[in-house]
């Protein structure tokens, strides 16, 4: 287990850290410029050489990566390796367009697997532990990368991969699994399966969760933690970046670690694309120090975050990003107001609601319409049509107040939203702009 607390690298001085990334920084750009012609050609654009770039201070020098260009040069436009060398591809789903498919090494599957080997021990792992993966195996990567990690710890690994929930409670239960590894809302719909099932937290044997892949607010976290009884914390990571792991929650959880010896986070202006200073809002862009087959410098991620360097109780120095609260492309743009999905979410889970909603936007007479469907729990289901009136009314405040303008809010009847194994839809955006 201790392999993968690895003080001398998470609790190492700002100095040190630096020190590890300006070496790590020369020779990732020098490995680009040497194999990614199409990477190469972008720098020549900008008059920039591997000279140029000597340390992090030098970063703002290289040209932005991002998603375009990964559709621009898909396959393996982007890939700095020889085929031969490369072991495995993952790939993200395509909702949003088309599929970004990232290739590894053997070395670049090791790194991947011991980021997340960290996260594992961070939540409090140790080889006693029975750890159940239930993200979805196969091209995603949460399935892959937790299970790798939960190998190198050395805990029992229960591959359920996602879906099937009778079967995933019925070894929790028989296998005692101590630790789950899922997205927060399939970990929400365990959570109330359970509840239902009449199990107390007590009777459930989990003790840590290991939750990413989405956005969640700390409401959420709140109520997965009391209804199974555990400490719920966050991941983050992309594909395009290996995959879970790239930051991940301490016993503080209050944010995460970003593996700052395998990657450099920047905040931006989305907008001009300014380095913004720690503290301020903005999109998060990686630089991977560390990866051969798809070394990425400059990746826009499109997540919008705020990075702190505060000192933090576990002792860990590397960075912390907090809670993404969506994407820039998740944004909705209502009435020319900014609207993040997560913030609905706050408002819900703030006056008792599950988070089991559906935000559906539409234009009508030229003008945005936005309804949010709220699942009522068991208990609010009711037929007294004034205390519905009520709550609805009630909501309807919270939302104006969080988001500046009017929603039209439906409440229906428990169980009525569909849940989700994976990664939760919920937004429908039915404008056709
Ligand atoms: O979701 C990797 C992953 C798997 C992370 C399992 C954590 C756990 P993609 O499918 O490529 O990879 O999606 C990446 O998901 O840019 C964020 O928008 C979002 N995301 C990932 N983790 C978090 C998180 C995986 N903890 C995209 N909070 C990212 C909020 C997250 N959003």
């Amino acid at each position: 287990m201790e392999r993968y607390y690895q003080p001398e690298i998470e609790c190492a001085s700002r100095e040190q850290i630096r020190e590890i990334q300006n070496e790590k920084l020369k020779k990732q750009v020098q490995h680009v410029w040497d194999n990614v012609p199409y990477y190469r050609k972008k720098m020549e654009e900008k008059g920039v050489t591997p000279a140029d770039i000597q340390s992090v201070d030098d970063l703002c020098k290289l040209p932005f990566l991002s998603k375009a260009d990964l559709r621009d040069a898909y396959p393996y436009g982007l890939v700095g390796m020889p085929l031969k060398d490369c072991v495995r591809i993952q790939s993200t789903s395509g909702t949003t367009g088309k599929r970004v498919v990232a290739f590894y090494t053997q070395h670049d599957i090791d790194l991947w697997e011991d980021c997340c080997a960290r996260a594992i021990v961070a939540a409090g792992g140790t080889d006693e532990d029975v750890c159940q993966v239930s993200y979805g195996y196969g091209l995603f990567t949460g399935g892959p990368g937790l299970n790798g990690g939960s190998h190198k710890v050395g805990c029992l690994t229960v591959p359920t991969s996602s879906g099937n929930t009778e079967r995933q409670i019925m070894f929790i239960r028989d296998l005692n699994t101590t630790i789950l590894c899922c997205t927060p809302s399939y970990a929400a719909y365990l959570a109330e399966t359970m509840k239902e099932m009449g199990l107390s937290p007590e009777e459930i044997p989990l003790k840590a969760g290991i939750f990413g892949a989405e956005a969640w607010s700390e409401e959420m976290r709140q109520s997965i933690q009391d209804t199974l009884g555990i400490k719920a914390y966050d991941i983050y990571g992309l594909t395009e970046l290996s995959g879970p792991g790239v930051a991940f929650e301490c016993s503080a959880q209050s944010g995460m670690h970003v593996n700052e010896d395998h990657f450099i986070p920047e905040i931006i202006d989305p907008e001009t694309g300014e380095v913004l200073p720690d503290g301020t809002q903005g999109e998060l862009v990686f630089t991977s120090l560390d990866k051969e087959a798809f070394p990425l410098l400059r990746y826009r991620t499109r997540d919008v975050c705020v990075l702190t360097r505060e000192k933090c109780s576990c002792g860990r120095t590397h960075v912390k990003m907090a809670k993404p609260k969506g994407r820039t492309d998740d944004m909705l743009i209502i009435r020319g107001v900014n609207v993040f999905p997560s913030q609905i979410e706050t408002v819900l889970l703030n006056q008792g609601y599950p988070a089991n909603y559906q935000i559906v936007v539409d234009r009508v007479n030229n003008s945005d319409t936005l309804d949010v469907l709220v699942e009522m729990t068991q208990e609010m289901f009711t037929d007294n049509l004034g205390e519905i009136a009520n709550r609805q009314k009630a909501l309807v405040e919270g939302l104006k107040s969080m988001l500046g303008i009017k929603a039209k809010v439906s409440l229906v009847a428990p169980k009525s939203i569909t849940r989700s194994e994976g990664k939760a839809v919920r937004v429908i955006d039915k404008r056709k702009i």
